[in-house]
């Protein structure tokens, strides 16, 4: 390391102890092991001038005793954190840097202190903070951090100079494919290669940035301002076909927030895809129920001939009030038709649900939500065909900024005032104080007892759920 080094951070995202041996996340379907995209987005635009080192907690053993060394000549330590574990995690290392190395400006993005600013910059192990996307702000301040110049003006970022926490405007959101090709050359990929459903080497993409949709309890309309930007169907195409080839790459998992937004584009990336016949699967493809709902059959029908073999849909919940509540723009007939649609075209369903919206009937929530699960279950289990879908449950959790974050505050949640805290706040399953503790208690059971945790069979799956029934009858 030297002068020229830039270190790069993704700290662990999960403190849980099941989710490490199992390399699993959230609902312990989710695999944790990803490709850094975050990192790797902001290299690409430093790497021909600096010497960059990236560090993935998830797959890099003895992470924090190799930062702490690389950090004694670098040039800067920057941060990567969405709103959960990362936060202490980041705190941690950075903290051991700082009392070793006083002087070394440490930089933090991503998700959390994108939306709290402020409070990222009272912690005291951290001097920048980078708003939204990174890549032209994080190559002009390592360029001034260099040149041992101020950061006065940069857009997009916030600062700690003579003791003041100083604020410059905003950026604008930028269009993706004014970027360099994200260079997957700067990480070892064989370590970030997994295994997924019907993958065997598998590994993380992005085709998009943003999403135009506002939904009350998501961070990303406050990331991005509500906008979107795709790179060009040739450019997505040609990557996948490079990175398949270089890398002995059978599928991807698709990190986008809204795929589908541009129909058109995602009919030439099909018929490009089709043309080459390339033999490579898309997986967790993200979309809106809304659109997925609307969109005719004939790009249904392109969809998994192109090789979209699995669709990831935000569905949150099965009672109307709730998806309302949180401004979702869409209605709880859309489920069952984006279910029939997949079924239709063997495309596989990745449907996530929560529930303890604040201001909404727990019991209605909680009832209704488990009746959309159960017929998404058994449009599969009579079927035979459950290993086609997987459903993710999990609670509502307040994120910063959001207005369901207030809303949650005006319910009785202790508002989050620092950094730590957040970093401290269980993301894993939030137990709200107006979500009451038998709720809580039958939506693990529930949730537990779903055939993708399980294993069980349907009928047994059947048999579970008239149980449950007649427990939620009972509250
Ligand atoms: C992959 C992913 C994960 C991976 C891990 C990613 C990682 N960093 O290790 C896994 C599956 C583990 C994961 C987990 C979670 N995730 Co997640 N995840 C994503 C996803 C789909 C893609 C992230 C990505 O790589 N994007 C591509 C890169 C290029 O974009 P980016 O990360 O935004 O990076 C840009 C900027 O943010 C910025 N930037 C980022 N880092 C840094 C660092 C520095 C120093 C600088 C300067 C700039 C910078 O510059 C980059 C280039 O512009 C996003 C949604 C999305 N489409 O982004 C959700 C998302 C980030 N996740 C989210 C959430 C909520 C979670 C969970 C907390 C959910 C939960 N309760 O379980 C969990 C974490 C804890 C847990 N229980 O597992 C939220 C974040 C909200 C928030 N306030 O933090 C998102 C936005 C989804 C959503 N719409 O709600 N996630
Ligand atoms: S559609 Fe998904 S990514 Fe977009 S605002 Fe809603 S929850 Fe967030």
């Amino acid at each position: 390391m030297d002068k020229n080094s830039i270190i790069l951070f993704n700290p662990m995202p999960v403190e849980h102890p099941v989710a490490i041996p199992n390399k699993m996340t959230t609902s312990l379907q989710v695999p944790l092991v990803n490709v850094p995209l975050s990192l790797l987005a902001l290299g690409r635009m430093v790497r021909d001038e600096f010497n960059v080192k990236i560090v993935n907690a998830v797959v890099d053993n003895d992470y924090k005793k190799n930062i702490i060394h690389d950090s004694k000549n670098a040039l800067c330590l920057a941060v990567s954190s969405m709103t959960c574990y990362q936060i202490s995690d980041g705190i941690d290392t950075c903290k051991a840097v700082k009392e070793l190395y006083p002087q070394l400006p440490v930089i933090w993005g991503g998700y959390h202190p994108s939306t709290e600013p402020l409070q990222t910059l009272k912690n005291p192990y951290i001097d920048i903070v980078i708003r939204g996307q990174g890549e032209i702000p994080f190559k002009e301040i390592v360029k001034k951090i260099r040149k041992n110049e101020s950061l006065h003006g940069i857009r997009g970022v916030s600062y700690k100079e003579g003791g003041k926490i100083i604020e410059n405007p905003g950026q604008k959101f930028k269009a993706l494919d004014s970027f360099p090709p994200i260079a997957y050359d700067m990480i070892d990929v064989e370590r970030h290669v997994k295994g997924y459903k019907f993958a065997n080497r598998c590994i993380d993409y992005y085709s998009s940035m943003g999403c135009a949709a506002g939904c009350d309890f998501c961070s990303e309309p406050l990331f991005c301002g509500s906008r979107w930007s795709g790179l060009p169907p040739e450019t997505v195409v040609s990557e996948l076909e490079y990175l398949a080839k270089t890398y002995d790459i059978d599928t991807f998992m698709i990190r986008d927030s809204d795929f589908f937004i541009n129909v058109k584009r995602v009919k030439e990336i099909c018929r490009l895809m089709i043309g080459k016949n390339m033999g490579i699967r898309l997986t967790s493809v993200n979309g809106r129920m809304e659109q997925l709902s609307r969109m005719d059959d004939e790009v249904w029908g392109l969809l998994r001939k192109a090789g979209i073999h699995e669709i990831f849909i935000g569905f949150e919940s099965g009672l109307q009030e709730a998806l309302d509540a949180m401004n979702k723009g869409a209605r709880t007939s859309q489920i069952k038709m984006c279910i029939n649609k997949c079924i239709e075209h063997d495309i596989d369903i990745r449907g996530s649900f929560m529930v303890g919206i604040p201001g909404v009937d727990a019991k209605e929530e909680v009832t209704s939500t488990f009746d959309e699960i159960h017929k998404i279950i058994s449009a599969y289990g009579t079927m035979g065909k459950l290993k086609h879908m997987d459903i993710l449950l999990s609670f509502f959790t307040p994120y910063p900024h959001t207005r369901l974050y207030e809303a949650s505050v005006k319910n009785g949640l202790k508002p989050l005032n620092t950094l730590e805290e957040w970093g401290d706040f269980d993301q894993f399953d939030f137990k709200a104080p107006w979500f009451s503790q038998v709720y809580f208690d039958i939506t693990r059971d529930f949730r537990a007892g779903m055939p993708m945790n399980s294993g069980c069979g349907f009928e047994e799956w059947c048999g579970f759920y008239e149980g449950i029934k007649k427990r939620l009858g009972r509250i």
